[in-house]
């Protein structure tokens, strides 16, 4: 990596090779979103049509009014349909009837950066370099990628992730923070070896407490010194089957965007603890206190509040497995139907480290529910699909509702669950228009 330029040294070089190394393709820097991700002063000067006198005063990173009011959607190469949320760093959630898909694509799966991607295309993935440290680790000792396929048996296995602030723009008052409303989740399957399996050949002495990764990507600010993010898992659930270090995802390399070319997955916690390009595991024999595991980062208040209340560090408690949710991907939400026909109805149901008893759904605004047919999930911590025939008893204005309820019979709210500062943990019943026609 240190011979390699950083994406960001890299855009104001080439942004078209820049894209090329992160979205695996060339794009046209003179788009708008080419431009978003730093073109340089020619670039900016052919888009705006005109040259720019005062451009040495443009403070950096500004998009021109000429652009920002452009009607031209954001959209990330690879990823046609997201919703591009935020663009430095790159943000993007999948609208729900595009997570149709048992297993999600790469092409559907969210996308959730908090610094800057390394730029990883051309590095080979066996030559890749991890170190294996920290307080509670027996033998401290760096490992290839090449090595970790060779030394430990490799699983596939199915997981969901989802990001811990993914309904976070329903909150009121608002949190700050990417504003995702239900796509920032997806289960695609990927390969790799156990996190245990590597734990236990680094050697866990008996106080380890903390499992952390450290990634390649870099702070906003630049500042070398400091990661975007740092966080990790107690080590109960790093020792579970289902935890992995992985190279690959639906049967090809990790894409760039996704942590290329290896990650961590720790399946229904929030996907914060699955680093991405991974460089570094940490075994502490702490807390892991690394950035965004202080604070009130993946932190909700360990007592409920009322919306809008200040809570102190002291009272915010570290968010471990998801609640229950679901979500429908069929049909979109919005369609007409005709009344001569029942309604497909199609959706996946998943509940951090729980499995999904049962879904029901409801047309009359939750007055009554109907059960739905639900699968097994293939394999622990995998999402679990449900599907419902549905008829209307007239035309007119219909919402779909589900509702998943977990293995220890926790259900989802109806309605908005405890308000939390930054806007985490919204797993109320997602729902879809209907309009019956005759
Ligand atoms: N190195 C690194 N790992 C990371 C992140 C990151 O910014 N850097 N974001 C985390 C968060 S907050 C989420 S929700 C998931 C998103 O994974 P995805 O982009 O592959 O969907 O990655 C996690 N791992
Ligand atoms: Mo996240």
């Amino acid at each position: 990596m240190s011979d390699k330029k950083g994406i960001h040294e890299l855009y104001a070089a080439d942004a078209a090779e820049a894209d090329r190394q992160l979205w695996g393709r060339k794009t046209d820097p003179l788009s708008r979103r080419g431009f978003l991700r730093g073109s340089g002063l020619a670039a900016m000067t052919a888009a705006v049509g005109a040259s720019i006198p005062f451009a040495e005063y443009m403070p950096g990173g500004l998009i021109p009014a000429a652009l920002a009011q452009s009607d031209e959607p954001f959209a990330v190469p690879g990823k046609e349909g997201l919703i591009v949320l935020n663009d430095r760093p790159i943000n993007a959630e999948t609208p729900a009837h595009l997570l149709n898909d048992d297993v999600t694509p790469a092409s559907r799966l969210f996308v959730r950066n908090n610094g800057v991607p390394p730029a990883t295309a051309d590095t080979s993935a066996d030559d890749w370099v991890f170190e294996i440290g920290g307080e509670s680790c027996g033998r401290p000792m760096r490992m290839t990628v090449g090595e970790l396929k060779q030394t430990f048996k490799h699983h596939t296995l199915q997981l969901q992730i989802e990001c811990g602030g993914n309904g976070r723009a329903e909150f009121n008052p608002p949190a700050r923070g990417n504003q995702w409303s239900t796509g920032a989740v997806g289960c695609p399957e990927w390969t790799g070896v156990r996190l245990k399996d590597v734990l236990r050949h680094a050697g866990i002495k008996d106080d380890a407490v903390y499992v952390a990764y450290e990634g390649a990507d870099s702070h906003l600010s630049g500042d070398p010194s400091k990661r975007p993010i740092s966080r990790g898992v107690p080590v109960a659930k790093a020792l579970e089957n289902e935890s992995m270090l992985v190279w690959a995802m639906n049967g090809e390399p990790l894409p760039v965007l996704h942590g290329y070319p290896l990650r961590m997955v720790c399946g229904g916690w929030p996907a914060s603890v699955s680093g991405k390009w991974l460089n570094k595991l940490l075994i502490r024999d702490r807390v892991h206190d690394g950035e965004k595991m202080t604070g009130q980062s993946y932190r909700v208040p360990c007592k409920p509040v009322a919306p809008g209340t200040e809570v102190a560090d002291e009272d915010m408690c570290i968010i471990e497995s998801m609640p229950v949710k679901s979500l429908i991907t069929l049909p979109k939400s919005g369609i007409s139907h005709g009344i001569a026909d029942a309604l497909a109805v199609r959706g996946h149901a998943w509940a951090g480290d729980d499995a999904i008893r049962e879904v029901h759904t409801s047309i009359d605004f939750g007055a009554s529910w109907q059960r739905a047919r639900l699968q097994k999930a293939a394999n622990r911590l995998a999402w679990q699909h449900f599907d419902a025939s549905i008829r209307f008893p007239q035309t007119g204005y219909y919402e779909v509702w589900a509702r998943a309820e977990d293995a220890k019979g926790r259900q989802q709210p109806m309605v908005l669950p405890g308000w939390n500062p930054r806007g985490y943990l919204n797993n109320a019943c997602h729902r879809i228009a209907v309009q019956v026609t005759a």
